[in-house]
């Protein structure tokens, strides 16, 4: 992992061991130098989704929405991934993950030194 790269303590709620996360949407989220694609993501408060997190550059980024992260709840196989608040996505990777999305409006940007900079932020609005 990156050592240039900010992380969180996240210490999410674990989603209920029966959570239908089979049948959930898959919502695809890109990174690239340097934008998020798309800019504002938006969720559906309650209903569980899995996450794809695909990097289409050539170097590596990260998604940070530490407190979208807190606030939801995550599959158990996820926690691992969000424990840092900041997914890590190398170059030409997919990462997923899957959680229950909490409502409210979430800060996302990619703290590796400078991207933020350059226009690697974005939201999540959970309605
Ligand atoms: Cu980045």
């Amino acid at each position: 992992m990156a050592s240039c790269a900010t992380t969180y303590d996240v210490d999410p709620r674990i989603a209920p061991a029966a959570t239908d996360f089979a049948s959930a949407p898959r919502v695809e989220v890109r990174l690239d130098s340097f934008s998020f694609e798309p800019r504002t993501l938006g969720l559906q408060d309650g209903q569980p989704v899995t996450l794809a997190f695909t990097n289409v550059s050539d170097g590596g980024h990260n998604f940070a929405a530490p407190g979208f992260f807190q606030a939801a709840q995550v599959a158990q196989s996820s926690a691992p991934i969000v424990a840092n608040g900041a997914i890590e996505v190398g170059a030409g990777d997919t990462v997923e993950i899957q959680l229950i999305p909490s409502r409210g409006g979430y800060d996302v940007d990619c703290t590796h030194t400078g991207h933020t900079l350059l226009g690697m932020t974005g939201s999540i609005v959970v309605r």
